[in-house]
C-alpha cells in the first residue's frame, strides 16, 4: 500500500469506527462480534479499492493482453486474514481491534468460508486467482455466485448427514454487485435459416447478473476482479397473477430462473447428464463470453485481433461450451465467416484437464444438449465435420460426436491451441491414454502445467510460527519468491534451528490436541505422529486402506507386538457426494473404528482416531500446519495432481505416498530419504488388474491383512451390526479395482519406517525441515508463470 496514512492502526480505528456507525448503523456498546468483522471488512476493502482501481485503469491504459479464467468452482475459503496479510495490515489491525477491546483472532474466525467448490479443482483457481493478482497478471475470473455452496456434513451415529450450506444468509461484505452489467442468456427453442444466416429464437431467457470481489496480491501491488454471475428472471413479477391470488404462480418465474444460481453440484466423481447443470455451464460461459467481447470492443474493433488481446482459460471440460458459444457470437453476431470464427476462437481458448476418472468425463446426449442449446449442436456437429476433413487421418472412432453424445474432452481440446494437464505425470497419461488419436494429430497441443498452492494463504497466514522463523532464519521476502526456502537448508544442520523448527510444530499441535479436546472429547498427545489424510472422500484416494492399516496397527499394539510403540493420532477428514454410497461405508467405518479404538484401554494414548466432521479450506488451514505425516495414497494413475500434498510439504510435513500425480514430484525435490514411498507404479497398477484374483494372491500373502478383514467380518467395530461391512469387506477380496490389497502389505511397511523415523527426534526434524526447504517449486506463483509464458502468452503488468 502507497498511502502510509491508511495503515496505521490510529487510520484504521477511526474507519471501524466510521463504517459500524454509519454502514451498519451501530452504537459501540451494541456491538456484536459480527458487527466488528463487517465494520473492520469494510474498513479493509475500502484499502483495497485503490490499488484495484489502479490496476484496473493501467491495463485499460496499456491495452495489455489479459486472461480470463473460467471455472465453475473456486473453492476460497475465508477473505478477511487474506487480504489484510497481503496489505501487510495484520498488526496494525490487531493493535486497532484490541484498543477497542476485540480479540482479532475470533472476529477472523467468525466468518464463514466461501466453499463456491468440491474440492481441488475449485481450491487450484482460488490459489490461481491469488497468484494471478500477486504477480501482475491482469486476469478476471468467471464463475457462478452459488447461494448455496458445498453441502455442510454432519455425522450422525458415524454416518455422514448432507445440510444445505447458506453462507450468504449474513451480509458478504467482499463483493459489488453490478446490477448494470448484466447479460440475457437464453435456452432451449429453435434455429431460423433467415437469409442465409442461422438465427437462434431462445423459448427461456434469464438473466445473468455480475457480483465483482477483488482479489489483492501480495503487498496490495495488483488486484484483479473475480466476477461472479447471480440468474434472475427477465420477466417481471406477475402483478395480474398476485392480484388473482394465485400468489405461488407470481412467484414462479423468479424461483425458476434463481434456480440456476442455487446451488453447487456436490458430486465430483460421478458425471450425471443433468440438465440443470448444462444450464448452470452455459450460464457462466455465456455471460464471460459476453463480457469479454463487450470489454474488448470498448477498446478495439476488429475481432480478428481477440486473441492477440484475450487468453481464456477452461478450467477442465465444464466451461467447454465456450468454443461453439465464442463461434457463434464472432460468426452469428458479429458476422465473422464460419471457420475464421473457429480459428479466432481456437487461438483464445485453453483447457485444463483435471481428472482421467472415465466416470467424471462430461459426455451430454445429443437428446438433451440439442435441446437445451440447439444453436450450439449445429455449431459442434460444424466443428466435428471441420476437424474430421482437416484431419483425414483421423480414426473413425474419433470425434466430438460419437454414440449420440457430445464429449466435451473432445469438443475442448479440439477448440483450444494449449490443452494441459496438471502434473508431469499426469500430462503423460493424458497423452497417452486420454487423447492418443488427438495428441498424435496435434503434436504439441498438449503440455504440463504441474500444479501450486499460494504461499501466502497455506504457509504465512496458516502457519505464523514457522513463517515466523522462516523470516527469522532468511530474512523477508520469501513469500513471493518461494525458491528462497532453499536458503533453509544450509541451518538444518544446525541443531538450534531444529529446535527452534521443532518448536513451531509443536505449537500447531498443541493447538489442533485442545481444539480436538473441546470439540470432540478426544484426549491426545501432541507427543504422538499427527498422520493426516484430508481431501474427498473417493475409493481411488484410498481412505479405506488407511483404516485398514490403522486397525493392523491397533491390533498389534494390543498383542504386545511392538517393542517401542511411537504414539500415533490417526486424522481424517473430507465429505463423500451425497450420492456415492461405497464413500459413504467408508466414512461411516472409519467412524466406528474410531469409536472403539479410542476407547480402548489397552492402546490408550498410543492410538487415537479422530475424524472432524464438516472438513473445508479453514479445518485444512488448521490441520496441515499441525501434521507430522502427510497421507497422499491414491491408487497410482487416478490422482491428476493433488494440492493438498503440496501444502503438507509446505508445512513440514513428509509424505507418505504412492508414485502418482505431483507425489513424484514432491519426492523428486525433496529426495527419497524424506520421503516414505510405497506401493505399484501406475504401470504395475495396470499389469496387476489383468492378474486373476489378484486380490486373493494379496491377502493371502499378508497374514495382518486377514487379521484385518476377519476383525471387520466378524463386527468388531459394529457389535450391534456385525454384518455391516460384509460389503467392504467382500469387495476387498473380489472386486478390488483401486487395489487397496495388493497395496497393503507395502504401505505397512512403510508406516513402520516412519515409526523408526520418527522415534529419532533429531532425523525426524530434519526431515521434516528439509520438505519445507524443498517445497519452493510448488508455488502457485511458479505455476501461473508456466501458464502466462506457454499458455496464455501474456507477460505481467507490473
Ligand atoms: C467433475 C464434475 C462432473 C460434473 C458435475 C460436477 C463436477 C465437479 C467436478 C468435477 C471434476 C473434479 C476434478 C477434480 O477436482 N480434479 C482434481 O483437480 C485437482 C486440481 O488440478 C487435482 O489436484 C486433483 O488431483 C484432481 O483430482
Amino acid at each position: 500500500m502507497t498511502d502510509l496514512s491508511l495503515t496505521t492502526p490510529s487510520a484504521l480505528k477511526s474507519d471501524i469506527l466510521r463504517h459500524l456507525t454509519f454502514t451498519l448503523g451501530k452504537d459501540r456498546p451494541n456491538a456484536s462480534l459480527y458487527d466488528w468483522r463487517m465494520a473492520l471488512s469494510y474498513a479493509i476493502r475500502d484499502r483495497i479499492v485503490e490499488p484495484w482501481f489502479a490496476s484496473t485503469r493501467r491495463t485499460w491504459a496499456t491495452g495489455h493482453k489479459r486472461v480470463y479464467y473460467l471455472s465453475m468452482e473456486f473453492l476460497i475459503g475465508r477473505i478477511l486474514e487474506d487480504a489484510t496479510i497481503n496489505l501487510g495490515l495484520y498488526d496494525a489491525v490487531g493493535e486497532a481491534m484490541a484498543e477497542f477491546g476485540q480479540d482479532l483472532r475470533l472476529i477472523i474466525e467468525d466468518e464463514p468460508d466461501a466453499a463456491l467448490g468440491n474440492g481441488g479443482l475449485g481450491r487450484l483457481a482460488a490459489c490461481f486467482m491469488e497468484s494471478m493478482a500477486t504477480l501482475g497478471c491482469p486476469a478476471y475470473g468467471y464463475g457462478i455466485r452459488y447461494e448455496h455452496g458445498l453441502f455442510r456434513q454432519r455425522f450422525e451415529g458415524g454416518r455422514q448427514v448432507e445440510t444445505p450450506e447458506d453462507w450468504l444468509k449474513q451480509a458478504h461484505p467482499w463483493e459489488f454487485p453490478r446490477p448494470e452489467s448484466a447479460y440475457t442468456i437464453g435456452f432451449k427453442g429453435h434455429v431460423e435459416h433467415r437469409d442465409g444466416k442461422e438465427v437462434w429464437h431462445p423459448a427461456e431467457t434469464v438473466i445473468a447478473e455480475a457480483h465483482d470481489t477483488p482479489v489483492i496480491g501480495w503487498q496490495g501491488k495488483w488486484a484483479n476482479t473475480l466476477r461472479l454471475w447471480a440468474a434472475k428472471p427477465t420477466t417481471q413479477f406477475d402483478l395480474e397473477r398476485f392480484n388473482r391470488g394465485d400468489y405461488a404462480a407470481a412467484a414462479e418465474p423468479e424461483a425458476l430462473a434463481r434456480t440456476l444460481s442455487r446451488v453447487l453440484y456436490p458430486d465430483d466423481t460421478t458425471y450425471q447428464g443433468k440438465e440443470l447443470r448444462l444450464k448452470q455451464e452455459f450460464l457462466m460461459t455465456s455471460a464471460a463470453l459476453k463480457d469479454i467481447l463487450r470489454r474488448y470492443l470498448a477498446a478495439w474493433s476488429d475481432l480478428r485481433d481477440l486473441p492477440r488481446h484475450v487468453a481464456i482459460q477452461m478450467n477442465d471440460t465444464h466451461p467447454a461450451i465456450a468454443g461453439p458459444e465464442l463461434i457463434r457470437l464472432l460468426h452469428d453476431e458479429h458476422g465473422m465467416p464460419f471457420e475464421q470464427s473457429l480459428k479466432t476462437a481456437q487461438a483464445c481458448l485453453g483447457y485444463t484437464n483435471h481428472t482421467l476418472l472415465p466416470e467424471a468425463l462430461e459426455r451430454w446426449a445429443t437428446f438433451t444438449f440439442g435441446n437445451v442449446l440447439p444453436r450450439h449442436m449445429q455449431i459442434v456437429e460444424r466443428i466435428d465435420q471441420w476437424h474430421k476433413e482437416e484431419n483425414h487421418s483421423r480414426p473413425h472412432y474419433v470425434g466430438i460426436l460419437k454414440h449420440h453424445e457430445v464429449r466435451m474432452g473432445e469438443l475442448a481440446f479440439i477448440m483450444a491451441n494449449k490443452v494441459n494437464g496438471v502434473s508431469a505425470l499426469h500430462s503423460e497419461l493424458v497423452k497417452k491414454n486420454l487423447f492418443p488419436e488427438l495428441n498424435a494429430l496435434h503434436p504439441g497441443r498438449i503440455v504440463n502445467q504441474t500444479n501450486g498452492v499460494t504461499p501466502r494463504r497455506w504457509l504465512r497466514m496458516a502457519n505464523r510460527p514457522l513463517s515466523g522463523l522462516i523470516t527469522e532464519t532468511i530474512g523477508a521476502g520469501w513469500e513471493s519468491d518461494l525458491d528462497r526456502l532453499k536458503g533453509l537448508e544450509p541451518h538444518v544442520g544446525d541443531k538450534g534451528f531444529r529446535d527452534a523448527f521443532d518448536a513451531a510444530k509443536r505449537i500447531n499441535k498443541v493447538a489442533v490436541s485442545n481444539w480436538i479436546g473441546a470439540d470432540f472429547g478426544i484426549k491426545v498427545t501432541p507427543d504422538a505422529i499427527f498422520d493426516v489424510q484430508v481431501k474427498r472422500i473417493h475409493e481411488y484416494k484410498r481412505q479405506l486402506l488407511n483404516i485398514l492399516e490403522t486397525i493392523a496397527h491397533w491390533h498389534k499394539l494390543r498383542s504386545g507386538q511392538i517393542a517401542d510403540p511411537v504414539p500415533r493420532v490417526k486424522i481424517f477428514g473430507g465429505k463423500a457426494a451425497p450420492g456415492y454410497a461405497v464413500a459413504k461405508e467408508i466414512i461411516r467405518l472409519i467412524n466406528d473404528v474410531a469409536q472403539i479404538v479410542n476407547n480402548d484401554p489397552k492402546t490408550g494414548d498410543l492410538l487415537k482416531v479422530v475424524y472432524p466432521a464438516n472438513y473445508n479450506v479453514s479445518m485444512a488451514e488448521r490441520l496441515i500446519p499441525a501434521a507430522d505425516l502427510s497421507e497422499q495414497i491414491s491408487t497410482a494413475g487416478k490422482e491428476a495432481s493433488g494440492t493438498g500434498n503440496m501444502k503438507f510439504m509446505m508445512n513440514g510435513a513428509p509424505t507418505i505416498g504412492t508414485l502418482d500425480g505431483a507425489n513424484v514430484e514432491i519426492l523428486e525435490e525433496v529426495g527419497a530419504e524424506n520421503f516414505f514411498l510405497f506401493g505399484l507404479t501406475a504401470e504395475e497398477v495396470i499389469e496387476r488388474r489383468k492378474m486373476p484374483e489378484h486380490e486373493k494372491a494379496a491377502i493371502e500373502a499378508s497374514q495382518e491383512l486377514q487379521d484385518v478383514l476377519q476383525m471387520i467380518a466378524e463386527g468388531r467395530f459394529s457389535p450391534d451390526e456385525p454384518g455391516r461391512y460384509h460389503g467392504i469387506v467382500h469387495g476387498v477380496w473380489h472386486h478390488d479395482y483401486f487395489l487397496v490389497s495388493s497395496d497393503f502389505a507395502d504401505f505397512h511397511r512403510a508406516q513402520g519406517e516412519v515409526d523408526l523415523a520418527f522415534a529419532d527426534r533429531d532425523r525426524w526434524v530434519r526431515m521434516a525441515a528439509l520438505n519445507t526447504a524443498r517445497s519452493g517449486f510448488f508455488s502457485s506463483d511458479r505455476t501461473i508463470r508456466g501458464y502466462m509464458k506457454d499458455v496464455w502468452d501474456v507477460t505481467s503488468a507490473l
